[in-house]
């Protein structure tokens, strides 16, 4: 394998005490916690648009990354060799998985059929690569939503041959998905919502959307890809609202359009923090729909109000996502997919690694806090305590369909509440500090 991070060997677990800045303090792949090995709870993935595409601009200049490997071209040539630099990059950073998007991999180029044959040139190189390094792919998509065409949506496009055109690049981006075994695919509505109501019509879009996600679930069949269909909430930017904006609202349009079978959902921190909800909040949701599936791993900056995709750092948030994950039993085909991208200011190569370090060691020492959490158990007795009035015999019948108003207005006149127990909510999170 080339050497495009020649000053970067391989990134090993050293402990604790390691003053290493390019090596793991906690993430150790192999150590066991809960009966199964840290990179099998974890599953993390790289983000191929972050790593290699993203060149780190802002809407006050243009891009400051390094990227001496890449000579600036929509040539395959370029989008080949930048496959292997990726690789090298997984290879020393010790991330199994990656996650893309069509046109990250390949160029857009003059007319859609020269745009797929690029993608395939691409895709034979990742297969290869692949091959070569057992590494795998946790999901691809498409990109509905660079292209001046998607100005105005994909599916939700008011134009039908726009609509016609984001299906066709969905064909093709789930034939490449399913060339590269991918364990999963998403869908993310970058620009499915609207930037004013006053020239929309919201009911029709909704209906073409469904239309869409349902032609590639019958797609997805009758082609044999088995990876799972994943759909990534987030509420707003660059549109004012996007239609698939939260948990709630993603699992409301997925049963209103009989999609929920065939869906789960990618749930991404700080696009929780633009809904206005913490990411425990939106993977809780998620999960007690049966449609946890995947986590976009980054957060958010409290002072500024948009997507900033930085690499999580803040242990205390890790710990509530792993949590919820242990709680679940852990990922089948999801990950945590990095998608998060160093600041404006990092713009050297190395940036790439200390940015992973960081975000793969926050997740470690989450997930064994979070073990730790689970296995002391006062945390969870007490939530088994406060919800035990439900397990009597009332509680059951109620819980079972089993009562009416009027026989609760019968227990009710001769039982009525006394002073509550404390709800310990400081109690708890003086607790949950001392796991961290
Ligand atoms: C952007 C989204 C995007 C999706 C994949 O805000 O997070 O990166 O994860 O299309
Ligand atoms: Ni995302
Ligand atoms: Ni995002």
């Amino acid at each position: 394998m080339s050497e495009y991070f020649s000053d970067v060997s391989k990134i090993v677990f050293e402990g604790e005490d390691s003053k290493n800045s390019l090596a793991f303090r906690h993430y150790d792949p192999e150590q066991e916690v809960e009966g199964k090995k840290m990179k099998d709870h974890l599953r993390f993935g790289a983000a191929y648009w972050h790593c290699m595409r993203n060149p780190l601009a802002d809407p006050f200049g243009p891009g400051t990354a390094l990227m001496p490997w890449d000579d600036g071209t929509d040539s395959v040539e370029n989008a080949v060799k930048r496959t292997h630099v990726f690789f090298e990059f997984m290879e020393k950073i010790d991330i199994d998985y990656y996650c893309f998007h069509d046109r990250d991999i390949a160029p857009e180029l003059a007319s859609l059929s020269e745009s797929n044959k690029a993608l395939d040139a691409v895709v034979d190189e990742l297969e290869k690569l692949q091959g070569e390094t057992g590494k795998k792919l946790l999901w691809g998509t498409a990109c509905l939503f660079a292209h001046p065409r998607y100005a105005m949506g994909a599916g939700t496009s008011p134009y039908v041959d726009v609509f016609a055109y984001s299906a066709a690049q969905v064909k093709k981006a789930i034939e490449a998905t399913h060339r590269l075994g991918g364990e999963g695919y998403t869908f993310w509505g970058g620009r499915e919502g609207y930037g004013s109501i006053i020239n929309t019509n919201m009911k029709r879009e909704l209906d073409h959307l469904a239309r869409l996600l349902h032609m590639a679930v019958d797609y997805k069949k009758e082609i044999g890809f088995e990876g799972q269909f994943y759909i990534e909430p987030k509420p707003k930017e660059p549109t004012k609202h996007q239609y698939d904006s939260d948990s709630a609202a993603c699992l409301n349009f997925l049963r209103e359009y009989d999609l929920l079978d065939h869906f789960k959902l990618n749930i991404e921190t700080n696009h929780a923090i633009l809904a206005g909800h913490t990411v425990e909040h939106e993977l809780q949701v998620a999960a007690a729909a049966g449609a946890l599936g995947s986590v976009d791993a980054n957060a958010g900056d409290e002072l500024l109000g948009w997507d900033t995709d930085q690499f999580p750092t803040n242990v205390y948030d890790t710990t509530k996502v792993m949590l919820v994950l242990l709680e679940m039993g852990g990922f089948t085909t999801g990950g945590l997919n990095f998608d998060s991208k160093r600041r404006r200011e990092s713009h050297e190569p190395i940036d790439l690694f200390h940015a992973h370090v960081g975000g793969m060691d926050a997740f470690a020492r989450g997930l064994k806090n979070a073990a730790a959490i689970r296995a002391d158990g006062r945390y969870e007795n007490f939530l088994k305590d406060r919800y035990s009035s439900w397990d009597g015999e009332l509680g059951s019948k109620i819980e079972n369909g089993n009562t009416s108003l009027a026989d609760l207005e019968a227990h009710a006149l001769s039982n009525e509440p006394g002073i509550l127990p404390s709800g310990r909510q400081e109690m708890l999170e003086n607790l949950f500090n001392n796991f961290i």
